[in-house]
């Protein structure tokens, strides 16, 4: 049988639930497979159901996973899940507390008469996707290896004068001329004193000689995400930024080399962060050292000093601490690993020497 479904009733018994309900896009893809922009999926302890209006379910009934009935909705969503609730004895029901906005949720409660229980599994259920399966490392590979080839060309393509945002642009033509589906986020090109802006996304500001440029972005490919950033410079860059990446690069290295399963992700971070914060740049290194990447850009694990998290083979995450000096300019060094019987394993492979144009 499906084993996502087997991990969704196994959660469902532990909570004591007679079914989930997923409204949110990302555990929807997760869980069903189906990525259209309207749905709700309902799994219950023997059956599940994934109901979509009229425009999806012919996407839908292509998309689902095996063990998911398609139901298109009669009148709204929420009567023809009353229905399925009432004839399936379903009566406590566990939903995404992070997803519903307040109104959609008293919409549930007050269209679903049939339930008599409504119980918050967020984050439970973000958790499901933690660890990721061979077929999953896999795509998250390839839609890795599609963002080595986007920084190829970018670094050639790069020239003073242009805009930030005609890098972005180029960027993100390449991502759909390679195959993917688009950016996972907003793309960042931050040039000059913007580099210091840790999400300097794309601007008309013009890229000169002396600037620093940092180049993060990622891009969905079959429903995954990658995500890099490397940090360039246009002409000789000046010492103190020399210095910083000599700085920032030491510390991505290490937590790279130092990280191991079992490790608490705080402690993962305090490796990076330990090197930057001895080098006189502690308070200038102000995000955490990484985060979990999936079907979401930010997912679990997070890699912070304040994370609980403990690190365990099959996770996926980033690797990106950076350094930020107003005025100056910032730089950051950003990998995505799996970690494989017990290391990261790099699914990265752009150089990381220092590159002037
Ligand atoms: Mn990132």
């Amino acid at each position: 049988m499906n084993k996502r479904l087997q991990n969704v009733r196994k959660l469902l018994e532990e909570e004591n639930l007679d079914a989930l309900i997923i409204n949110g896009r990302a555990n929807t893809i997760y869980n069903s497979g189906f990525t259209g922009s309207s749905s709700v999926l309902l799994i219950g302890l023997e059956k599940a159901w994934l109901v979509v209006d009229f425009r999806y379910t012919i996407q839908a009934k292509e998309q689902v996973f095996e063990g998911i009935e398609v139901v298109e909705q009669q009148e709204s969503f929420y009567k023809t899940i009353n229905a399925l609730i009432d004839d399936n004895s379903i009566e406590s029901i566990g939903f995404e507390g992070n997803v519903l906005t307040f109104s959609e949720y008293q919409k549930m409660k007050i269209s679903l008469t049939k339930a008599k229980n409504f119980v918050n599994l967020e984050g439970s259920i973000d958790k499901l996707r933690i660890i990721k399966g061979d077929d999953e490392i896999e795509i998250i590979q390839q839609a890795v290896l599609l963002g080595d080839k986007i920084f190829d060309h970018i670094i050639k393509f790069i020239k003073p004068g242009m805009k930030e945002t005609d890098v972005s642009a180029e960027i993100e033509y390449m991502m759909k001329k390679l195959g993917a589906k688009g950016p996972s986020f907003e793309t960042i090109v931050a040039a000059g004193y913007r580099s210091a802006m840790c999400h300097g996304t794309a601007t008309d500001n013009v890229i000169k000689t002396g600037d620093a440029v940092v180049l993060d972005f990622g891009l969905i490919y079959r429903n995954y995400c990658s995500d890099m950033t490397r940090t360039i410079f246009i002409g000789e860059p000046n010492k103190e930024l020399t210095k910083i990446y000599g700085i920032v690069r030491k510390a991505q290295e290490a937590a790279l080399s130092g990280i191991v399963s079992g490790m608490k992700a705080s402690d993962a971070d305090k490796i990076a962060r330990d090197i930057i914060t001895e080098a006189g740049y502690g308070e200038a290194f102000g995000h955490s050292l990484g985060h979990g990447v999936g079907v979401e850009i930010h997912e679990e694990p997070r890699l912070s000093a304040k994370s609980e998290d403990i690190l365990t083979d099959g996770m996926v995450f980033s690797i990106e601490p950076g350094i930020y000096v107003e005025d100056l300019g910032g730089v950051r060094i950003e990998d995505m690993v799996v970690l494989v019987d017990g290391k990261p394993r790099n699914f990265t492979t752009s150089i990381k020497d220092m590159i002037i144009i």
